[in-house]
C-alpha cells in the first residue's frame, strides 16, 4: 500500500520479536504534495525492550515538510477505543510544534484538546519510557490527533509478545471502529499485519 511507497528513505518497520530496541527515534513525517497518504510515523511499527525509550521527532527527510503533530495513545482515557494493554497509562504529547519559536503558534493551536505546550519546538523530541507498571509489555497503537483522518498512526510493541500473551490484546484483537476514516482504518490494518507477520516467523 501507499505507506510502503514512502519517499523519505526511512524504514517503515524496525526491530522484531528477536530484535528489541533499547531506544529509538520515530520520525513524524508530512510529505509534500501527498496529503492523503504522506502523513506517517516512520517507523510505523517499532519493537522495543521493556523499559526502553521512544522519542518522537519532526522530520523533513525527503520531500516532506514541517507540520505540528501529536503522539496520542488509543486509550479510553484519551476518549478513544482502547488499543493498548489493559491498565496502561494513556500517553498524549499534546501539540508538538513545527517551529523553533513556539510563541509563533500561540492562538493557532490553542483549541487543541490538550492546549498549547511549548516544550517541543521543531527539532525537539518528546519521549516515553515504556516501563511497567504504567507501561507493561504489549502492543500500543497510537495516532496523531491532527492527522488521524489521513491515516497517521503507528504501533510500539514492547517485549516479545504474541497471541495469548498479556498485552497482545486489545491492541491486536479489538475490532477497529467502523466509523474510522478509511485511511486510518487502512493504516491500522497494515500495522497489525506487519506485527502478525513478524511474530509468525
Ligand atoms: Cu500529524
Amino acid at each position: 500500500m501507499s505507506l510502503m511507497a514512502n519517499q523519505t528513505g526511512l524504514p517503515t518497520t524496525v526491530g522484531g520479536p528477536n530484535d528489541l530496541k533499547e531506544e529509538y527515534e520515530v520520525k513524524m513525517v508530512a510529505m509534500k504534495g501527498n496529503e492523503g497518504h504522506g502523513f506517517a510515523f516512520f517507523p510505523s511499527v517499532l519493537w522495543l525492550k521493556p523499559g526502553g525509550t521512544v522519542s518522537w521527532e519532526h522530520s523533513t527527510s525527503g520531500p516532506s515538510k514541517a507540520v505540528s503533530h501529536t503522539v496520542t495513545a488509543f486509550n479510553s482515557k484519551n476518549e478513544k477505543p482502547q488499543y493498548t494493554p489493559k491498565g496502561s497509562k494513556a500517553f498524549d504529547s499534546g501539540v508538538l510544534n513545527d517551529v523553533e519559536d513556539a510563541s509563533a503558534l500561540k492562538g493557532r493551536i490553542a483549541t487543541h484538546k490538550n492546549g498549547y505546550r511549548g516544550q517541543t519546538g521543531f527539532g525537539g523530541a518528546w519521549k516515553v519510557t515504556f516501563d511497567a507498571p504504567g507501561y507493561p509489555k504489549g502492543v500500543y497503537l497510537y495516532f496523531c490527533e491532527d492527522h488521524d483522518f489521513l491515516g497517521m498512526a503507528g504501533a510500539i510493541v514492547v517485549g516479545d509478545v504474541g497471541p495469548g500473551d498479556d498485552g497482545w490484546s486489545p491492541g491486536m484483537t479489538a475490532p477497529l471502529k467502523e466509523e474510522f476514516p478509511q485511511p486510518l482504518h487502512d493504516r491500522l490494518t497494515w500495522v497489525r499485519n506487519q506485527i502478525s507477520s513478524k511474530v509468525k516467523q
